[in-house]
């Protein structure tokens, strides 16, 4: 079979499917142009997705990979992480050969978007597979007469068996922001960051791929143009206030976010900015 892309319905979302000849699929759905599955050709999920995800598009489906854009969680006075992963994105580019399946989807503003924020743009989200290979890249234009400030994040929700087993490599060294504790800047000095507490770190500049291992596999995660990594997993407590999620699901996932959030980008009118964030299943 070769590779191949079409169009489903998911929880009565329209979305589109992708195969690959060597056994990868993903699926992504137009609203907010959100990744919502992806296994390499071993067939064994790597995103984590509510089984209590809401699809009626008044929230952000929980779990996948939400687009945050213009803003990041409550810092700005917009909707909590900006207003494109409740969005219909159209369908740009679709394109596979024998082994790889690729889609470009996009959304720009619209009166909505101008009443909250005063800017017009065109953000552009390009997810492809290729063997054991996960690419997203977003683009983001102004397409207006003034400059504009953002900031991103590909809010990237991994699975994993057992979060306490779960090892975090990668990120020694850099300073981050910690969200669980008033926004204090720290430094990390373990050389392996390991999920037994609700966790919520916005960590600086980070330049190395990060590796997120279990027992018996792991996941590399690399990024160009994102300069943030953010970590969030919600332990108990916040889980279970969580209406859209499993009380006990916080064990079996991870955010590891590819992210612009400490110093936001600007973009001058015509200029644009792009960032990618790469998974590969190992
Ligand atoms: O990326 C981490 C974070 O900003 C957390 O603070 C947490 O609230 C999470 O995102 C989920 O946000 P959401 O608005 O989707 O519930």
């Amino acid at each position: 079979m070769p590779s191949s892309i079409d169009p489903i319905d998911f929880h009565g979302q329209p979305a589109l499917s992708l195969k690959t000849h060597a056994g990868a699929s993903a699926v992504v759905l137009l609203q907010g142009a959100q990744l919502v599955s992806w296994s390499p050709p071993d067939r064994k999920e790597r995103i984590y997705l509510s089984e209590r995800a809401r699809y009626d598009g008044s929230v952000a489906v929980r779990g996948g990979v939400p687009v945050c854009f213009p803003q990041f969680a409550a810092f700005g006075p917009l909707p909590r992480h900006g207003f494109v992963r409740t969005l219909p994105w159209s369908v740009e580019t679709r394109r596979n050969g024998d082994d790889f399946a690729l889609v470009t989807l996009r959304c720009t503003d619209t009166d909505a978007t101008r009443a909250l924020w005063p800017h017009a743009f065109s953000a552009e989200l390009t997810i492809g597979i290729e063997e054991s290979r996960l690419d997203m890249e977003l683009e983001i234009e102004n397409s207006g007469s003034g400059a504009f400030d953002f900031a991103a994040a590909l809010h990237t929700y991994l699975r994993v068996r057992e979060v306490e087993e779960t090892r975090i490599e990668g990120l020694y060294g850099l300073d981050y922001l910690d969200s669980t504790d008033e926004g204090q800047i720290r430094r990390d000095s373990g050389d392996v960051l390991l999920i037994e507490a609700e966790t919520d770190r916005i960590y600086r500049d980070v330049s190395r791929p990060v590796l997120v291992r279990e027992y018996d596999r792991a996941l590399g995660i690399n990024q160009d143009g994102f300069r943030d990594v953010v970590v969030w997993n919600p332990w108990e407590e916040r889980c279970a206030a969580l209406d859209d999620m499993k009380d006990a699901d916080f064990r079996h996932m991870v955010c590891v976010e590819a992210a612009i959030v400490h110093t936001p980008e600007r973009l001058e009118p015509g200029a644009s900015w792009w960032g990618r964030q790469t998974l590969v299943a190992l």
